[in-house]
């Protein structure tokens, strides 16, 4: 498909070209995507464009000198990480209010959230950890932003269904791509090698609002199979306590409890593992040592003989109990 550019872009191209220092270089880029229409046979170049502006203005911060970068970083904790995506006020700082010990600024004008903020989730006898960011905005977004999108464990994406959901997924959509950062579901043909497929979910808050039925039947119109989304307010706390064991889900782990022969499981301290974890997994994660000495285990849970033996081959099930045996 052509790109059909018009010649101001290749002005500004020419602008690109002929620039002496990277803030020109910047300048230029940002008008060749400001110029670029929006179409299928731009995607591409659009894509390339972005990436090119993000190494240069990556590169720039690095040279202002560590005392004035800011390059946040959130030390994961507890069984997952999950980071909040979106666009500016749609409930993300809210939503961290109604499921974590954090307190973060909440507000009615963009741009409240500038630094990474972390809070953790109880979901039943585990802690997810949250990372509330600052809204993705084209061409505004710093780097580090999108660093901590990409390390974590799955995302929350919160559209605001009083606005418009379809354009706020697009156009997130879009800036994720442009980072090389795809949704799970969302994978096309040519994905770009290196780039990050993460899982998501979608959730569209301020289900309070008038319009928001309105627009969740148009989103679900359009997206229901791809991108189910669950309707939520933050603000009420309505269906909120439900993410809980969604989020759970999506990040695919399992608890299993180890004990000691003739002793009682430790309930409250799970070992939490990828879903697809050996009795030899466990055991490594144990302790290494373990690996060498285990001979065989028992489980309950299941749906097996209590006490049953079973080979290190086997594959847990969330909530079993295992007793190694050396
Ligand atoms: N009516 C309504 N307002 C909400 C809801 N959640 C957040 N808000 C309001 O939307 C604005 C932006 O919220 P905030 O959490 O700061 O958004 P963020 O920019 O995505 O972090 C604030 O004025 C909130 O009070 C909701 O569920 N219903
Ligand atoms: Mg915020």
């Amino acid at each position: 498909m052509s790109a059909n550019l018009p010649p101001q872009y290749y002005d500004a191209e020419k602008r690109f070209r002929d620039a002496k220092d990277p803030a020109e270089k910047v300048a230029a880029l940002e008008a060749m995507l400001a110029i670029m229409p929006h179409h299928k046979g731009t995607d591409k170049l659009r894509a390339g464009l972005r990436r090119r502006l993000s190494k240069l203005k990556e590169e720039q911060e690095q040279r202002k000198g560590s005392g004035r970068t800011a390059l946040f970083s959130v030390k994961r904790e507890g069984a997952g990480q999950v980071a909040l995506v979106g666009c500016p006020n749609t409930g993300k700082s809210q939503l961290l209010t109604c499921l974590t010990n954090a307190e973060p600024e909440v507000a009615d004008y963009p741009f409240t959230t500038q630094e990474p903020q972390a809070g953790m989730m109880a979901f039943e006898n585990i802690q997810i950890q949250l990372v509330d960011l600052p809204p993705l905005i084209a061409e505004h977004t710093e780097p580090w932003v999108f660093n901590i999108l990409r390390s974590a464990d799955c995302l929350l994406l919160v559209l605001d269904l009083s606005k418009d959901p379809v354009s706020e997924l697009e156009t997130i959509r879009e800036l994720l791509q442009g980072q090389r950062i795809i949704l799970k579901g969302d994978e096309k043909e040519d994905v770009e090698p290196g780039s990050f497929i993460k899982k998501c979910l979608l959730v569209g808050n301020k289900s309070d609002l008038p319009r928001a039925e309105e627009n969740t039947a148009i989103f679900k119109e359009l997206y229901n199979e791809q991108f189910p989304l669950t309707m939520v307010s933050a603000k009420e706390g309505t269906e909120v306590e439900g993410l809980r064991s969604q989020l759970f889900s999506l990040l695919d782990i399992l608890r299993v409890y180890s004990k000691r022969p003739g002793h009682a499981p430790e309930l409250s301290a799970p070992v939490i593992l990828k879903q697809g974890s050996t009795i030899l997994d466990l055991a490594k994660e144990i302790h290494k040592d373990f690996v060498a000495k285990l001979q065989f285990a028992r489980i309950w849970g299941s749906g097996k003989f209590d006490g049953q033996r079973v080979q290190r081959d086997y594959a847990l099930q969330d909530g079993d109990i295992i007793e190694l045996h050396m």
